[in-house]
């Protein structure tokens, strides 16, 4: 039987373990569904930062060192920016300067987002289907105790310093005929390792996904190993809204629609009270240092749905 599976993502965890899956599967056979929360206007520019990190990392085009942005990129356009005075905080390359161009020249233009995705996957040569969560804006807000913050504006401008109380998803999104389709095929679902608050959330806030989410089988890759984030502020966001950060804590968040867990060794001591709790468990590496570490993840979890209760 073909399996067809839809992965949910945010930006550099999540675009690494859909860059091991779209190794694992034929090109029709997977689908990636992106956070489009953290996008906003910058420079009079569209910024689809998390799209444009899976579609860069899936293309062999993303900076090895950041997980976001361009490879060999050169910074001439921003600097100059900066001696004239204007918002320097957002580093936007010269080459991924050029992606937000010719985005927000098609969107003007009336191309819709999943269209634009579509042409430059297509220019790419990325062979799985990376779709926006949705066309309409969906801005994620960010609550915390220096009043409430856009997205961009917590994580970079203010380096995710002010304590976060809670979130908001601005907009009432739709989910596009393409994303309706790639759920109405799935026979999985795959949570990628990407932040439940302000990652995954935003993605269950447009209608009607979560009850796709309910109907069928969901493996969720934890973000978290030993308490700790492997990137980003998913342990701080849970320990400033008084939740102690442990794969107990990202189970929780997808409960009771979760289906199986894969969490890192170092977390094993979790396990038997997941199990407990109704979950499929896998202990296995979760850190993807290596291209061939996120292979043999991607590959993990794949196997892993073999295990699942409901199959
Ligand atoms: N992250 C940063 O920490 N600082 C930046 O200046 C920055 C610029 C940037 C430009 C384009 C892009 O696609 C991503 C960029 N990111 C930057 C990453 C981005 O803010 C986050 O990775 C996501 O929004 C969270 O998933």
């Amino acid at each position: 039987m073909k399996l067809n599976v839809v992965a949910l993502a945010g930006g550099v965890g999540g675009a690494k373990l859909a860059d091991g899956l779209a190794r694992q599967l034929a090109a029709d056979q997977l689908t990636i569904i992106v956070n489009t929360g953290d996008d906003f206007e910058h420079l009079v520019l569209k910024i689809c930062p998390d799209l444009d990190t899976v579609c860069y990392m899936l293309a062999g085009l993303a900076n090895p060192e950041t997980g976001w942005g361009r490879q060999d990129e050169s910074w001439q356009a921003l600097a100059n920016i900066s001696i004239l005075g204007g918002p320097d905080w957002f580093s936007l390359g010269d080459k991924d300067l050029g992606t937000h161009l010719e985005r927000t020249r098609r969107l003007r233009a009336g191309q819709t987002l999943t269209q634009v995705t579509r042409a430059f996957c297509e220019s790419w040569s990325i062979g799985p289907t990376i779709l926006p969560m949705s066309n309409d804006p969906a801005p994620t807000i960010v609550l915390t105790n220096a009043g409430e913050l856009g997205f961009q504006e917590y994580f970079v401008h203010q380096g995710c310093r002010p304590a976060v109380t809670g979130f908001r998803f601005e907009g009432a999104p739709q989910a596009s005929a393409e994303v309706v389709r790639a759920f109405q095929s799935a026979d999985l679902v795959v949570l990628c390792p990407s932040n439940p608050w302000v990652s995954i959330d935003p993605i269950r806030n447009v209608a009607g996904i979560q009850d796709h989410l309910d109907r069928l089988p969901v493996i969720a890759v934890s973000p978290i190993i030993g308490g700790q984030a492997v990137k980003g502020p998913a342990a701080k966001m849970y320990s400033e809204m008084g939740i102690e950060p442990s794969v107990e804590a990202v189970a929780g968040h997808y409960s009771p629609w979760l289906d199986g867990i894969v969490i890192d060794k170092v977390d094993v001591g979790a396990a038997p009270k997941l199990e407990e709790s109704g979950l499929a468990v896998l202990v296995t590496e979760t850190w993807m240092r290596t291209k061939a570490e996120r292979d043999r993840l991607a590959l993990a979890v794949l196997e892993f749905r073999e295990k699942l209760n409901i199959i």
